[in-house]
């Protein structure tokens, strides 16, 4: 069912068969997936900022070169899996790891048990906050060493590689800590809300 759309993607690597979750195809390529228009920043530190907010003893804003003031780390050899079926192995991503980002913002409430992204444009994302404390989890802002591309969410996206790619909400600009879980955008349109790859947890019912 799956061979005219398997024709269109390359070859998985050799040794890395078992890295490929099933239901998924490889590809060498970096396709661009989103809802609505790619947002174009100029002036980052006039039109951009980073807002932390919710199940916190404060809320608290970043700019652009307060985020970026922050240590970073690079994570390599992680991939990642869209539910439209490609998966891109060996991607190397840098930023703030999320678990680390925690402690330069005021303390969470002991209330707070879930993480809704949210993206310029409305675009929102959920997941339970235990997931995000993985050291893979990253507030990302390179690809391969470069600045995101505007397209791949430049200039701050959230990587959850670990959930379909859908959970990584491009354009990140708030993160709102909550006490009960919320639906994110594809989440409401019937997306699984656990959107784990291995588990094919595609769609929900
Ligand atoms: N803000 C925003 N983030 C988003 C999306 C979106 O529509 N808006 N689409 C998601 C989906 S479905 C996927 S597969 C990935 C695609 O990321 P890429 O375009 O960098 O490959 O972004 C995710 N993050
Ligand atoms: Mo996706």
């Amino acid at each position: 069912m799956f061979d005219a759309f398997k024709r269109k993607f390359d070859a998985t690597p050799e040794g890395m068969e078992e890295r490929v979750p099933p239901g998924q195809y490889v590809t060498q390529k970096f396709p661009v997936l989103h809802y609505g228009e790619t947002p174009i920043y100029k002036e980052l530190e006039q039109t951009w900022d980073l807002r932390v907010f919710g199940e916190i003893e404060a809320p608290k804003t970043f700019s652009y070169n307060e985020f970026r003031a922050l240590p970073t780390v690079t994570i390599e050899n992680i991939d990642i899996h869209c539910v439209t079926r490609w998966s891109k192995l060996a991607t190397s991503w840098t930023g703030v790891r999320f678990r680390d980002f925690l402690t330069h913002i005021p303390a969470l409430k002991p209330s707070a048990k879930y993480v809704l992204a949210h993206s310029e444009g409305g675009y929102t994302a959920n997941m339970p906050l235990e997931i995000m404390y993985d050291d893979d989890v990253l507030l990302a802002y390179l690809y391969e060493g470069e600045e995101l591309a505007p397209d791949h969410g430049f200039p701050l996206r959230l990587f959850v590689p670990k959930k379909y790619f859908w959970k990584s909400a491009k354009w990140l600009r708030g993160i709102e800590f909550m006490s009960a879980d919320r639906l994110g955008f594809w989440e409401r349109y019937g997306y699984h809300n656990n959107a784990d790859p291995w588990q094919e947890e595609r769609h929900a019912d």
